[in-house]
């Protein structure tokens, strides 16, 4: 709830009439008053000149970038442009549906986005399973009665491929229910303190202690799959698969016994129901793909994959893809094409953020010279950024939509400011296909925005008309012939509720208003819960959503298999041929010597990736970009708590602060991700006085997935000594 006088915010509260949110608030969106206050962020378009950045009109702004990235295509080809997405991009209506008109416009095959840095190895790894990149299982948290939580401090990010507010209430409430949470982390994180067991593990090795459960289901005879049975192929493959991966095989490398593999194992088999869940510890690792894939796998044997209390699917209420019955059996979205320079796999239309710097780099047919970010920060949150920084600055030509001048935008010739999230309605289309229950709430603006202001989509369909050769921008008649075109494709088809409507017929009920809203009205008002275009009916339309202030609850998840299964085979492929192929991989892992000092990263409650350093109310408070350290290695290294510690990997060299703690497990140091302001050139005042280090300088763009592509952004091999 946000109380506001004229342009002004005086307060940003927790509602309590909220189903889902129940009065909580995270401390990311207290800030959102001093993200709408804050004088660094860029109110009108910026343009790099030798002297530093001057403003500009909107209208010049727009034609210049268009022109100069015409001028680059024209120039190098059709594949010379590249375009970055970045993370806020997920969160935000108008960059959800209007991304990719940009992209289209750009029409070059070089996109990214930090997708790659973060659920890729969950995306491909549901597309395998289940047909669908946005199929992903969600614990049901509030039924469960057994959570494994893997790589993942829920308590600290809400969740992320669970969306759930208050997370700290419900874990608590899942223990006091008599159900047992389990944290599998190299750390003793804030989720694992509330936790009934915390077991440390080595980072990068989920897909040994996954597999190791898996294993000993086969071996002890604890198949359950239940109602599951005939859904599912491949099961004899994964018995093979998981027969060299015995508790015993895997313990010394897992540093986990096998007492406890097994006992765990027995555990998830006998509860009444169990979810597992992995986030980030498990995807941005050497592992990714296959760690993310045994998460379902366990999920499945035990039968609780789908049913109540285990791992579910949502049905969101607004959704391109679900309860479309012509969508099945499509061929999988990946390697479609490779990347030039390292030939890495498409996935989804995407390719991978490690191989950015080296299409930039690298000279020949289709090297990208122009490049596009849409609120992304790649040079802080992505492998090697200091050689991406030096990328960046070889390019042609760049431009930045994004709020601030910080240490990606600092090297574009032009920056393309947004509104502030306040300043523009919102609607959570991507992650409530991840909450923990089905339901919808639609915000407006809190506050009018700045005369003159643009939004993200309106940025975003104005170069789209410039590059695709419409007079002037017209936003309004590119947005009317995209949209007719959508709503024809979104309606009239069979087994949906809107099977008798007519395009014509939708497009006059959702009215003429460009931008995202109508969009989104299309989409509820065919969806699963929608009044199929009748107002008479019951049923959800935009109009109905507005008018539930608080959010509407549409109940806990429902069991959706076999119908929402989009594999060409119509069941759970458990044993992709690309899975199958991978798995020698990890197998040759448990040869490998002992590995020395790895780094893996920490988030923060107050930070949020790279771009909140400059609200006071976050970063006030000790220094928190410092380097965790175990006493008995502080010791043998000679670090003491409070002195510094100079960190090197294969690709970089940064400086910390040193904190001594048992909470990291021996052998292992970290380092929060997202900060690193003191590069030269940003323009961010309060977060200049608290830089911190930029960790992803240590990661390394040669070390990914292989898989998927992702990067390797935790287990990195690292020499630390005091300075
Ligand atoms: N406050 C806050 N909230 C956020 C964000 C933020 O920056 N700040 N970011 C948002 C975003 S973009 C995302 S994607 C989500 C992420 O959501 P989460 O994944 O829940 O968040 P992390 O804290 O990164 O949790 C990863 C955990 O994995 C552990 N880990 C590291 N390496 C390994 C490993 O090899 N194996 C295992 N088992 N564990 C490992 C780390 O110690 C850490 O505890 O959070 C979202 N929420
Ligand atoms: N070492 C390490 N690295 C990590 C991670 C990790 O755990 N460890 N986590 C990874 C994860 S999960 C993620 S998601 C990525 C994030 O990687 P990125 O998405 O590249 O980076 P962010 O820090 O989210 O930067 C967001 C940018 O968007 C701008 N911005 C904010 N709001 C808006 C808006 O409404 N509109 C526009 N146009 N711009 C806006 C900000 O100014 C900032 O420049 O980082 C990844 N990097
Ligand atoms: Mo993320």
């Amino acid at each position: 709830m946000v109380e506001t006088e004229g342009r002004q915010v005086l307060s940003v509260r927790g509602d309590d009439q909220d189903p889902f949110s129940r009065g909580y608030i995270c401390p990311k969106a207290y800030a959102l008053k001093d993200l709408q206050n804050d004088p660094d962020r860029l109110r009108r378009p910026v343009r790099r000149t030798g002297e530093g950045w001057q403003e500009i009109p909107w209208d010049e702004a727009l034609a210049e970038a268009a022109d100069n990235l015409l001028r680059v295509r024209n120039r190098h080809g059709g594949e010379s442009l590249a375009i970055y997405l970045g993370n806020p991009c997920a969160h935000n209506l108008g960059t959800t549906l209007y991304g990719r008109v940009l992209i289209r416009a750009l029409g070059s095959h070089q996109r990214f986005s930090a997708t790659s840095v973060d659920q890729l190895p969950k995306m491909i790894s549901s597309c395998m399973l289940f047909g669908e990149q946005l199929l992903v299982p969600v614990p049901d948290v509030d039924r469960t009665a057994y959570l494994l939580v893997i790589g993942a401090n829920p308590v600290v990010s809400n969740g992320s491929l669970m969306t759930a507010p208050a997370m700290p209430k419900r874990l608590r409430a899942l223990r006091a229910r008599g159900g047992k949470l389990v944290v599998v982390d190299p750390r003793r994180t804030e989720t694992a303190r509330l936790a009934d067991e915390h077991v440390s593990i080595r980072p990068g090795t989920d897909a040994l202690f996954l597999f190791a459960l898996v294993h000993t289901f086969f071996e002890e005879g604890l198949l359950r799959l239940g109602r599951l049975e005939p859904m599912v192929e491949g099961i004899e493959e994964v018995r093979s698969l998981a027969r060299s991966f015995s508790p015993e095989a895997v313990a010394l490398r897992v540093g986990i016994d096998a007492p406890t593999l097994r006992r765990i194992a027995r555990e998830i088999a006998a509860a009444p129901s169990a979810a597992c869940y992995g986030r980030i510890g498990t995807c941005t690792q050497e592992f990714g793909t296959l760690a993310s894939w045994l998460v379902d796998v366990v999920n499945v044997l035990t039968g609780n994959l789908d049913r109540a209390g285990g791992a579910m699917f949502t049905t969101p209420a607004a959704s391109f893809k679900y309860g479309d019955p012509s969508r099945k059996s499509r061929s999988l979205p990946y390697g479609r094409w490779k990347s030039r320079v390292r030939e890495l796999p498409e996935f989804g239309g995407e390719l991978p953020a490690v191989a950015l710097a080296e299409e930039i780099e690298t000279p020949g047919e289709g090297r990208i010279r122009g490049l596009v970010t849409v609120a992304g920060n790649p040079v802080l949150s992505t492998p090697d950024g200091a050689r991406l920084a030096r990328a960046l600055e070889s390019l042609e030509y760049m431009v930045a939509i994004d709020i601030y001048l910080n240490e990606t935008t600092r090297h574009a010739n032009l920056i393309l400011p947004t509104t502030s999230p306040l300043e523009h309605e919102n609607y959570d289309l991507l992650l409530y296909n991840l909450a923990i229950r089905n339901v919808a709430k639609y915000s407006p603006a809190a506050i009018e925005p700045e005369p003159g202001a643009k939004h993200d989509w309106e940025i975003l369909l104005s170069l789209g008309a410039r590059l695709t050769g419409m007079p002037d921008g017209d936003i309004k008649a590119f947005d009317d012939q995209l949209f007719a075109k959508m709503v024809s494709q979104a309606v009239g088809r069979a087994e949906t509720p809107t099977a008798e409507v007519t395009a014509a017929a939708a497009l006059e009920r959702l009215g003429t208003k460009p931008g995202p809203a109508r969009v989104l009205d299309l989409l509820l008002r065919g969806g699963m819960y929608g009044d199929g275009f009748d107002e008479r009916r019951e049923g959800l339309s935009l109009k109905r959503l507005r008018e539930a202030e608080h959010g509407i609850d549409l109940g806990p998840l429902e069991p959706r298999l076999p119908g929402v299964l989009a594999t060409p085979s119509g069941k759970i492929e458990l044993a992709h041929e690309r899975i199958v192929a991978d798995v020698d991989r990890l197998r040759r892992s448990l040869d490998r010597p002992a590995d020395g000092l790895v780094l893996i990263g920490r988030r923060q409650l107050r930070s949020n990736n790279s771009w909140m350093h400059n609200a006071p109310s976050l970063v006030k408070g000790p220094e928190r970009c410092t380097l965790l350290v175990h006493p008995t290695d502080a010791a043998r290294l000679g670090l003491v708590d409070g002195g510094h510690a100079r960190i090197a990997s294969r690709v970089g060299e940064v400086e910390a602060p040193v904190t001594v703690s048992d909470e990291i497990m021996p052998g292992v140091v970290s380092l929060p991700h997202g900060w690193g302001h003191g590069l030269e050139g940003v323009r961010l005042g309060v977060a200049a006085a608290r830089p911190g280090v930029p960790s992803n300088f240590l990661a390394d763009p040669e070390v990914i997935d292989t898989l998927s592509g992702n990067a390797v952004l935790n287990g990195i091999p690292v020499t630390v000594a005091p300075v």
